[in-house]
């Protein structure tokens, strides 16, 4: 497989203005006819070159002609993945027919069968599985769709924009005519057929447009759309609100399939989506899913302006859309919910997933230079770490020229295919801000350093702050220029009271900066609201992270304080390490937390957030070399003596957040309040003790939602009471088995429980019923759960974790490449363990390198990690 170069790019040489598709849909194959209206490019340098098209090698290929002459094979060449047509006149009809086998397609990129339902994934290159085509986003044409299907089998037959005919055949077939009127890329093209209900709503514009809302799904799940369809109300005035941007299509279409490679694509006027993103329910959908939907549906709702209106140039610039529409859809939730609680959620991921990816071979710049494959490239860095580069902005510029600048953005691209330069020189020019330093975070990858000191005179009370800037190496990058970047901070008086804020320009490696008049010798709250996506290192002591975690008027920073404080003590823990050894937790933190839990002031959800200990993946992300033993011993170990020291405020926080005779809601404040509820019911069960097992029971049984239910069942699950475990589980799987979505989670938490055994716990259940190895829903629960949620028993020292997550990868990797690159990626992070593990990792994916013909994904992938 070859490489390509962001340096490579060259406008098209050809446009397509029209694209006509006629879809016959059949059970054994599939038959379109494509009709594209071409002309050359008069942007593209003049000279006339040959027409090149993408096709997929497997796409049957049975008639091309050029204003009705058809081809022969002499007329043209079919190499790879191209088709090339030498001679061809400056604007022309070139009509293709091509044969599908959508039920042989398992890749569930281009056309494909779910669950008997016809749709297509175009994004980035599944349109080109479809017909013969320029599948490039700088390609944007008018398309109209004709589906003709059985109507008894498929009664729905949908594709983008408005229908504008539709008609019945003699033979029991019926057709649909779909015009969009707004040009497109061929990665925004859709249909789907099938036999679906719906829910159906109206939308009123701003101006005044009636928008008719339609969300499709199977029949049995027509009980799990209503909270899918609120949320999407809410987005739609939000963006009015807040960005000013109006929805431009009569209709707005969501259908849920069960099959899909991703969470949801934002196809124009018909979003695709998978069932796990749009589905919900109070007795199948937690807390987490309830909150996910809400986001997914907003950000691909958001889309229609920041990726479908104005689009990318070429795949490199795939943070264009989104960055910001992660930054979008983070901002609509923190409106929609707790602002601190989402913010601590999102630089939670960040910190563990997206620092890790930064520091692993895998590591790119938010608009990478290269790829080989790019379904590769959907990934923390292009999103979140992109968001946070959007987030920067705003924090430079302030709410109202960010305002100004996205509404020249829009205005000045709609309708074109645009770079991340183009976004950032819209907010220079609405601004006057000069961001030349600042797009380095476009193109330089790994997690910038900040290192922090401080000085006091006492006797001018002027205080300074020291700040200098690295950032490590990465692949291809071995010195980085300084950032620039906005530093958000406070200082604060050892009571609490806060003397001076802000937000401080870095632009230097080193430079400092002066406050004067301060009586007293301020503790800085640092990087507040998490301002930059760096690591910070300041060297606070003990006394000032329990005084910010108690006073800091930054919600976000006072929780991160007591991470600090947290992933300190554990670390020296884990360092000390010795099998049997027993964690201590200083009096001081649990006299903080302890207080913490007895002020019934402080907003549940933010309590439980900082009275999480910091994860296993963020301690390994932290970690020189990972140790995960000492890891998972540490963490539990110190759980326990928390969890017995503070016993009865544990049961207190418990009782007090009982929302027992209030029927399920998934608002904000309770949400909160049932986190912190399991959250002590976690702590409760750790103690080991009978009468908590006995609580966790009696929660799993009279819970009325699917969050008290599923966190009673973890918690029993991954506790010692082997039987209550097997007899929950078996009562689970009776009571939701027909249910896909709730088996998922049921094979996730046995996937991810650490008690001995996980091994072959999760080999019996990839031969269970429930479990279909052609569903990603269900791959991503099973393998991605034990893989990525079970440390300790993946990276058993016998090596066996790996060698099982490999055999998995190269049986998929014929199935679904894209699948079977994301689930490797545990493997690809041997560098950071210990040298017989990572050894035995390395000789994994060696016998991955070893095998013929594997697909360009994994193949990008493994050879990258063995660098
Ligand atoms: N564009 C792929 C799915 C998403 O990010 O919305
Ligand atoms: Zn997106």
């Amino acid at each position: 497989p070859q490489a390509i170069y962001l340096e490579d790019y060259q406008a098209p040489a050809w446009l397509v203005t029209h694209t006509e598709l006629d879809f016959e849909l059949e059970e054994e194959q599939t038959l379109v006819r494509a009709r594209l209206s071409i002309k050359s490019n008069p942007e593209s340098g003049g000279k006339r070159q040959p027409l090149v098209l993408n096709g997929h090698e497997d796409m049957e290929l049975l008639r091309l002609s050029i204003d009705s002459q058809v081809l022969d094979s002499g007329d043209y060449r079919r190499e790879g993945e191209l088709l090339t047509i030498a001679n061809v006149p400056d604007q022309f009809v070139l009509e293709c027919v091509t044969r599908l086998l959508p039920h042989e397609n398992t890749a569930l990129e281009g056309l494909y069968k779910s669950d008997g339902m016809f749709c297509t994934q175009c994004e980035a290159e599944g349109f080109r599985r479809i017909t013969f085509f320029p599948d490039r986003p700088d390609v944007m044409s008018i398309f109209k769709t004709t589906l003709t299907a059985e109507k008894s089998r498929y009664p729905i037959l949908l594709s983008n924009g408005n229908p504008v005919a539709s008609g019945e055949e003699s033979d029991g077939r019926h057709w649909v005519t779909w015009e969009d009127p707004w040009p497109k890329p061929a990665y925004l093209f859709a249909l789907v057929a099938g036999d679906l209900e719906v829910l159906e709503d109206r939308y009123l514009t701003a101006s005044g447009r009636e928008v008719r809302l339609q969300i499709f799904a199977e029949r049995k799940d027509l009980d799990k759309l209503e909270y899918a369809m609120e949320s999407l109300k809410k987005a739609m005035r939000w963006d009015e609100e807040v960005y000013g941007r109006e929805y431009d299509l009569d209709i707005y279409m969501i259908v849920a399939v069960d099959f899909f490679n991703m969470g949801a694509m934002e196809n124009k006027g018909l979003n695709i989506f998978n069932t796990s993103c749009v589905l919900a329910h109070p007795k199948t959908t937690t807390d987490a899913g309830f909150q996910r939907v809400e986001g997914v549906v907003a950000h691909e709702y958001f889309h229609n302006w920041s990726g479908n209106r104005v689009t990318c140039r070429d795949w490199f610039q795939l943070s264009l859309k989104e960055g910001f529409t992660v930054f979008r859809d983070a901002e609509f939730s923190a409106d929609m919910n707790s602002r601190t609680v989402k913010r601590i959620e999102d630089v939670s991921l960040l910190r563990t997933a997206q620092f890790a990816e930064d520091a692993g071979p895998m590591a790119h710049p938010v608009r990478p230079e290269s790829y080989i494959e790019i379904s590769n490239f959907y990934t923390l860095t292009v999103y979140e770490k992109g968001a946070e580069v959007v987030r920067m902005v705003h924090a430079l510029l302030g709410p109202e020229l960010f305002r100004k600048g996205s509404d020249l953005y829009f205005e000045r691209h709609d309708g074109e295919a645009v770079t991340t330069d183009d976004f950032v020189k819209a907010m220079e020019d609405a601004s006057g801000r000069d961001l030349t330093q600042f797009r380095r975070w476009y193109s330089q990858a790994g997690t910038p350093r900040l290192n922090v000191t401080d000085s006091y005179d006492e006797a001018s009370g002027e205080y300074q702050l020291h700040i200098s800037q690295s950032c490590p190496p990465s692949p291809g990058q071995e010195h980085k220029q300084p950032y620039h970047l906005p530093l958000a901070f406070g200082l604060l008086g050892m009571d609490g009271t806060e003397l001076r804020s802000g937000v401080l320009e870095v632009t230097a490696e080193e430079e400092s900066f002066r406050f004067t008049g301060l009586n007293e010798r301020p503790v800085p709250s640092l990087l507040r609201g998490f301002s930059a996506p760096v690591k910070l290192e300041y060297d606070y002591s003990d006394a000032q992270l329990l005084m910010l975690l108690r006073h800091d008027t930054d919600g976000f920073n006072r929780w991160d304080a007591g991470q600090r404080l947290c992933i300190r003590l554990m670390q020296e823990q884990i360092d000390a390490y010795r099998p049997g050894a027993e964690p201590s937790v200083p009096d001081a933190l649990l006299n903080a937390w302890s207080e913490l839990l007895l002020d019934e002031q402080l907003d549940p959800a933010m309590l439980a957030q900082c009275l999480k200990l910091p994860s296993e993946a963020q301690l390994a992300e932290l970690a020189d070399t990972i140790d995960v033993v000492a890891i998972h011993e540490v963490r539990k170990g110190m759980r326990k003596v928390i969890a017995e020291a503070l016993e009865q405020q544990w049961l207190a926080a418990y009782q007090r957040c009982d929302l027992k005779d209030v029927a399920y809601s998934p608002d904000a404040e309770s949400i909160g309040r049932r986190s912190l509820k399991n959250l002590a019911l976690g702590y409760l069960m750790s103690t080991g003790r009978e009468p908590w097992l006995e609580l966790a029971r009696q929660q799993y049984e009279q819970s009325d939602n699917m969050t008290d239910q599923l966190s009673a069942l973890t918690l029993v699950v991954h506790s010692p009471h082997r039987e209550s475990a097997d007899e929950l589980l078996q009562n689970f799987y009776l009571q939701w088995q027909h249910e896909p979505l709730v088996m998922n989670q049921w094979l996730s938490v046995q996937a991810s429980d650490p008690a001995e055994g996980a091994l072959e716990r999760v080999k019996q259940l990839s031969e269970h019923p429930v479990f279909d190895a052609w569903n990603p829903n269900k791959l991503r629960a099973l393998i991605g759960g034990f893989c990525g949620q079970n440390p300790i028993h993946f990276h058993n020292e016998s090596g066996e974790g790996y060698a099982w997550l490999a055999d998995w990868i190269l049986h998929l990797d014929r199935q679904n490449p894209q699948v079977a690159s994301r689930l490797l990626t545990p493997l690809t992070r041997w560098k950071r363990y210990d040298a017989a593990r990572s050894a035995l990792m390395q000789k994994q994916l060696q016998r991955m390198m070893d095998t013929p013909e594997l697909s360009a994904d994994v193949y990008e992938v493994v050879s990258k990690s063995l660098v």
